[in-house]
C-alpha cells in the first residue's frame, strides 16, 4: 500500500495514526504520513483549525477527497470549508437532505417499448416533459448509468452532438423548448451482463428489473427521483418461445405475435407511479391463479409466477396474499385499485421482495414453501413479506415519498402495518417480542455505532445503504408510538387524513405528523425529533412509595447518547405505558397521576383503567400516582411502548415478581431477559476473572417454572426460556468480549439442560408435530417449544440426546422439525455430525433453497476454526457468489459467529475482507450488506481492532471499489 508524505500544516504534534498502520506516536509537525484513500483517521486527529485546513492526497479522485473531508466535517460537527478544486464526476458524491430542490421539469406520460435480446435490448422512450415554471429556461438533466445512448430527439427532432452533454451520470439538455415538450431517447443495455441485479438483469434466464432506489438510470434517461410521477405504458418485444411470459405494471391492453418468432404485450398503468415502482418480467414462468373480490365488489386476479415446477409451493403465498387484501380493507378501509395482481419470484434478488405496482417481484425465499422444504420461520416471514408488499400499494405507492431521505415514511409505515398484520394472525405477544429482540439484536448496535443515523438520515452517499434496521424497524416503532399515543380510533383517523389529503403525491415524513396531530387535534410537542436524532434513548426510572400520603412517584430522565455529527441532543418525547402491581400480582386500578404542577385523570370515558401512558418530554421528569394503597411493583414500558433502554431500579426479586404475575405478557418476558443479561454480565466478569461459573438457583427454578407452566402459550414459553443472544450482552459491554461471552451462554445452556433434563425430556415428547403440517398458532406453537428443549438438550455431551436427536431427525415430517434435529446434532464436532449434514445435503441437493440452509447451518457453527471449513464451502458446487442468497446464507452466516468471526487470530476478518473485494466487483448492494459487519470493530479489544482496522484500509485502498463499500468502510473507519 502506497504511503503518501505530504505537508501538513500544523504546527502541534498531531497523531498520526496514519489509518491503521498507524503509529499513534506523535510525528513532527511539519509532515503527515497518510497513506488509503482519504487520510481521515489523520485528520480526525488534528485540532480544528487544523481540520479546516486539511488536504486529502491528490492521488484520489477529487469527489473522494471532497466526500472524505465532509464527512469528517459533518462527523466532527465542523463547519465545511470552501473548496474549488476541479471536477471529478465518477468520485463519490454526498447528498444532502437540506439541498431537496422541486425539479425544474415534471414528466406527464411515459410510454416504453423493450426489445428483449440475448446480445443486447433496446429500449425506447417517449416522454411528455412539461416544466414546473412555465417559461423556464433551466436545463433538464437526466440521470443514466451503463448506458450506450443511441438517439435522442426533442419533438421529433433529433439532436445532435453538441445539442446535448454526455457523462458518465448524466445526460443533459441546456436548452430544452419553453412550455411542454415530447423527449425521445433509444438506449442499448446488456442485461445479461447485469450482475449486480439492479435496473434489468437476468435471473435464471429470465428477465427482470429492480429499479428503487436508483436502478431506472441503469435502464434510460430518466429524472430518476420519487417525485418525478407519471402515467406508463410499456411495450415488451421478446422470443416467443424462450420468454412466453411477458409481464410490466397495470393492465394488458395488447399483445400479438410477429414473424421471426417474436411476440409482443402492451401494458398500461392507470395510476401516476415515481419510476422505482416500474417493473418488467419477461420469461418461461408458470402461475397460479386465484381471485379475490374487493368489499365494493371489485373481482381482481391474482397470479403468482413462478418456474412450472414451482407452483405447487406458492398456495402459503397465495393463502397470504387473500388474507392480507382482506386484512387492508377490514383495520383500514383500503381496497386494491386494479383488476389483476400479479406476484414473480425470482432466485437472484437482492433483498426480499419489491413493491412494484401490481407486479410485486420477489426473492423465490419469500414465496416458495412446502412444508418439507420450509420451516415455520419460513412461513412466517413470507405471510409478513407477501403482506408487506401488498400494504404497500398504499403506503407507498398511492401515497409515495417525496425523496429518498422520507424512506421510513413508507417503510417504517408499512413495517408497522406487516407487523400488525402478522400478530392478527398468531399470537400478538410472541410477534412483538419476535420485533423487539430484532430491534435489539440488530438496530440497538447500528444506533450505537459509526453508521448511527436517525429515522429520516441527513445525508447519504448510496441511498442503497440506507434501507436499514433503523429506517425500517425504528421507523415502524415511531409509527407504533403514534397508536400507542391516539389510540386505534385516533391512529386511524390519522391515517384517513393521510390517505385524503395525499393520495397520488409524493410527501414528507411532516406531511404524516401533520395528518396525525390534525385528524386528532392532538399538541405532540417534539415528536419530530424521533425522526431527526439518532441514538436509542436511555430512560433511567426510579421509583419511591408514600406509605403515609398513598402516593407512589416515578422518576424519568433520559440521555439521547452522542451520534456521528449529532454530539447534543434534545429530550425526545417518550410514551411509557404503565401498569402498577399489588402483591397478590393484580393491576391496581389507577385514578390520578400528579404532574407538572397539576392533577391529571388517568381515567378512560370515566372508567378507572389498569394501565396508562405517561408522556415522558424533559431531561428529568416525575409523575406521582395518587390513591396507592399499598407500596406497588411498577410494570413499566409495557408492550414496549418506546424504542428506549430502560435502566430501572427493580429488584430482583421484583423481576422475578413480575416475571411471575405481570398482565402485561410482553413484559413477563421482558422481566425475564432483565434477570438474564444481569446473570449473564456478571458469568461474564466471573469468567474474566478466571473465577469458576455457577449458575443462580433462583433463576433455574424461575425458568423451570415458566417451562412447567401449562397456562402459558406454548410459544411465549420458547421466548421466555431463551436466553438474550451473544450480541445483546457484547453490546452492554465496555470492552466487548466474544470469547467470554460465548464461553458464558454455553455454559447456562448447558447448566440448564443438565438440571432441568427431564422436563426438557418430557417437553419434547409431549410436543411431537403431528403428521399432517399444520401453519397455525396452536401448531407452530407445539413445535417452537419442542425444538427450543431439543437445541437446550443438544448442548449435552450425553449419547441418550444424540440418538434423541437422530430420530427426531429421522422421523420428522417437516422442515421445522427437521432442521431443528439437525441443528441440535450439529453443536458438537464429530462423525454423528459429519454424517448427519451429508445425509441432509445428499437428500436435498435438488432444492436450492434448502441447500441454502445446510450452508447457513455449518457457517454459523461456533465450532472453533470453522473459517477453514467456511472456505472450503465457497468451492462447493452448490455455492455461487454471485446468487445474494447464497452470500447471506455463507458469509452473512459466518459472521453470525461472534466467536469465529471475532477469531483473535483475525482470520475471520481477513476472510470477509477477501470476499468484500470479490463481491465488490460483482454486486456492490451485497458486498456493502457484508462489510458492515465490520462496523463495530470498535467495540473490540485492541488486537482485534487492529486486525479489523487493517481489513477495512485494505478494503478502502482496493482499485474502483463502488460508493456502496466505500461508504460503509469510510464511515467506519472515521
Ligand atoms: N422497497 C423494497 C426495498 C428496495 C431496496 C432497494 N435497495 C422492499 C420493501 O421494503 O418493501
Ligand atoms: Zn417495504
Amino acid at each position: 500500500m502506497a504511503r503518501l508524505i505530504f505537508p501538513c500544516k500544523s504546527s502541534c504534534l498531531a497523531r498520526t495514526s496514519l489509518l491503521g498502520l498507524i503509529s499513534s506516536a506523535p510525528v513532527k509537525r511539519s509532515v503527515c504520513s497518510v497513506k488509503s484513500i482519504s487520510g481521515y483517521r489523520c485528520f480526525s486527529a488534528l485540532e480544528a483549525t487544523h481540520r479546516r485546513n486539511y488536504r486529502f492526497p491528490h492521488s484520489l479522485p477529487y469527489r473522494a477527497r471532497e466526500t472524505s473531508r465532509r464527512l469528517i466535517c459533518s462527523i466532527a460537527t465542523e463547519p465545511l470549508p470552501k473548496r474549488v478544486e476541479e471536477s471529478d464526476m465518477d468520485a463519490p458524491k454526498e447528498i444532502f437532505l437540506k439541498d431537496y430542490k422541486s425539479p425544474d421539469y415534471y414528466f406527464d406520460t411515459v410510454d416504453l417499448r423493450f426489445s428483449l435480446g440475448e446480445e443486447k435490448t433496446i429500449v425506447a422512450s417517449k416522454i411528455t416533459v412539461f416544466p414546473r415554471v412555465e417559461g423556464s429556461s433551466a436545463p433538464l438533466v437526466l440521470d443514466g448509468v451503463d448506458l450506450k445512448l443511441i438517439s435522442i430527439k426533442v419533438d421529433g427532432k433529433e439532436l445532435k452532438e453538441g445539442d446535448y452533454h454526455l457523462d458518465s451520470r448524466h445526460l443533459t439538455l441546456p436548452s430544452p423548448p419553453q412550455g411542454k415538450f415530447t423527449l425521445e431517447i433509444d438506449t442499448e443495455i446488456q442485461p445479461q451482463n447485469n450482475t449486480s441485479l439492479e435496473g434489468l438483469y437476468k435471473s435464471s434466464g429470465n428477465f427482470c428489473t429492480q429499479c428503487e432506489a436508483e436502478g431506472f438510470r441503469k435502464i434510460t434517461f430518466y429524472q430518476d427521483r420519487p417525485d418525478i410521477m407519471a402515467k406508463y405504458t410499456c411495450r415488451i418485444e421478446a422470443d416467443k418461445l424462450l420468454y412466453p411470459v411477458l409481464l410490466s405494471n397495470g393492465n394488458l391492453i395488447e399483445q400479438g405475435t410477429f414473424e421471426g418468432g417474436k411476440h409482443y404485450a402492451v401494458w398500461e398503468d392507470p395510476f401516476k407511479k415515481p419510476c422505482y415502482l416500474f417493473a418488467l418480467v419477461a420469461g418461461q414462468l408458470e402461475s397460479r391463479d386465484d381471485t379475490f373480490v374487493t368489499r365494493s365488489g371489485r373481482k381482481v386476479a391474482l397470479r403468482i409466477w413462478t418456474p412450472a415446477q414451482d407452483v405447487p409451493k406458492t398456495a402459503h403465498a397465495m393463502y397470504s396474499l387473500k388474507a392480507a387484501m382482506k386484512w387492508d380493507e377490514d383495520v383500514f378501509g383500503l381496497e386494491y385499485d386494479l383488476d389483476l395482481f400479479n406476484v414473480v419470484a425470482v432466485p437472484d434478488f437482492n433483498m426480499g421482495a419489491m413493491e412494484n405496482k401490481s407486479l410485486n417481484i420477489f426473492n423465490s425465499k419469500l414465496v416458495l414453501a412446502s412444508p418439507e422444504t420450509a420451516s415455520d420461520a419460513d412461513y412466517a416471514a413470507i405471510l409478513g413479506v407477501i403482506g408487506h408488499e401488498y400494504f404497500h400499494n398504499w403506503t407507498g405507492n398511492r401515497v409515495t415519498c417525496r425523496d429518498w431521505f422520507q424512506l421510513s415514511l413508507k417503510e417504517g409505515l408499512t413495517v408497522f402495518r406487516d407487523q400488525e398484520f402478522s400478530s392478527d394472525m398468531g399470537s400478538r405477544t410472541v410477534k412483538r417480542i419476535a420485533d423487539v429482540s430484532k430491534l435489539r439484536n440488530y438496530q440497538f448496535p447500528q444506533d450505537a455505532g459509526p453508521m448511527a443515523h436517525p429515522v429520516r438520515p441527513h445525508s447519504y452517499i448510496k441511498m442503497d445503504n440506507f434501507y436499514t434496521v433503523t429506517v425500517y424497524e425504528k421507523g415502524a416503532e415511531v409509527v407504533r408510538m403514534y397508536k400507542t399515543l391516539l389510540g386505534t380510533q385516533g391512529f386511524r383517523k390519522g391515517m384517513d387524513l393521510y390517505f385524503k389529503r395525499h393520495d397520488g403525491q409524493a410527501v414528507t415524513c411532516e406531511d404524516f405528523f401533520a395528518a396525525m396531530k390534525d385528524a386528532n387535534g392532538v399538541d405532540f410537542a417534539n415528536f419530530l425529533l424521533w425522526y431527526s436524532q439518532a441514538g436509542t434513548p436511555v430512560v433511567k426510572v426510579t421509583s419511591s412509595y408514600n406509605a403515609e400520603a398513598h402516593t407512589f412517584s416515578l422518576k424519568f430522565s433520559q440521555e439521547v447518547p452522542p451520534t456521528p455529527g449529532q454530539p447534543v441532543k434534545e429530550p425526545m418525547f417518550i410514551p411509557v405505558a404503565v401498569g402498577l402491581l399489588d402483591s397478590s400480582g393484580k393491576d391496581m386500578i389507577l385514578s390520578s397521576v400528579y404532574h407538572n404542577g397539576t392533577l391529571q385523570s388517568v381515567a378512560s370515558n370515566n372508567q378507572p383503567v389498569l394501565s396508562t401512558v405517561l408522556r415522558v418530554t424533559k431531561k428529568e421528569e416525575e409523575f406521582v400516582f395518587c390513591d396507592i394503597f399499598e407500596r406497588p411493583i411498577p410494570s413499566l414500558l409495557r408492550g414496549y411502548s418506546a424504542p428506549v433502554r430502560l435502566e430501572s431500579d427493580l429488584s430482583d426479586s421484583d423481576l422475578f415478581f413480575l416475571l411471575a404475575h405481570d398482565s402485561d405478557e410482553f413484559n413477563r418476558w421482558e422481566s425475564g431477559q432483565v434477570l438474564a443479561r444481569k446473570l449473564m454480565l456478571s458469568l461474564v466478569a466471573d469468567f474474566q476473572q478466571s473465577k469458576p461459573l455457577t449458575l443462580n438457583p433462583k433463576f433455574v427454578q424461575g425458568l423451570k417454572s415458566i417451562l412447567c407452566d401449562p397456562s402459558l402459550d406454548k410459544e411465549f414459553i420458547a421466548k421466555a426460556i431463551t436466553l438474550p443472544g451473544e450480541g445483546e450482552i457484547m453490546d452492554m459491554m465496555e470492552v466487548a468480549d466474544p470469547d467470554a461471552v460465548h464461553a458464558v451462554r454455553t455454559f447456562i445452556r448447558k447448566e440448564l439442560a443438565s438440571q432441568l433434563k427431564s422436563e426438557f425430556l418430557s417437553t419434547v415428547e409431549n410436543n411431537r408435530s403431528s403428521e399432517e403440517y399444520v401453519f397455525d398458532h396452536p401448531n407452530m406453537s407445539g413445535r417452537a417449544l419442542k425444538n427450543t428443549a431439543l437445541a437446550y438438550l443438544g448442548s449435552l455431551e450425553d449419547t441418550e440426546i444424540t440418538e434423541l436427536a437422530l430420530h427426531e431427525y429421522k422421523t420428522a415430517t417437516n422442515m421445522t422439525d427437521q432442521f431443528a434435529a439437525l441443528s441440535a446434532i450439529s453443536q458438537k464436532p464429530g462423525k454423528t455430525r459429519d454424517d448427519v449434514l451429508a445425509d441432509f445435503y445428499t437428500k436435498w441437493q435438488h432444492n436450492y433453497l434448502v441447500v441454502n440452509k445446510w450452508f447457513a447451518l455449518q457457517a454459523m457453527s461456533n465450532i472453533p476454526g470453522n473459517v477453514e471449513n467456511v472456505r472450503k464451502l465457497l468451492n462447493h458446487p452448490a455455492f455461487d457468489l454471485r446468487n445474494p442468497n447464497k452470500v447471506y446464507s455463507l458469509i452473512g452466516g459466518f459472521c453470525g459467529s461472534p466467536v469465529n468471526f471475532h477469531a483473535k487470530d483475525g482470520s475471520g476478518y481477513k476472510f470477509l475482507g477477501e470476499i468484500v473485494l470479490q463481491l465488490d466487483k460483482l454486486n456492490p448492494q451485497v458486498a456493502s450488506r457484508m462489510v458492515s459487519a465490520f462496523s463495530r470493530w470498535r467495540r473490540f479489544d485492541e488486537s482485534r481492532q487492529t486486525l479489523a482496522k487493517q481489513q477495512l484500509e485494505t478494503i478502502m485502498s482496493a482499485n474502483g471499489l463502488s460508493e456502496n463499500v466505500f461508504e460503509i468502510a469510510l464511515k467506519s473507519l472515521a
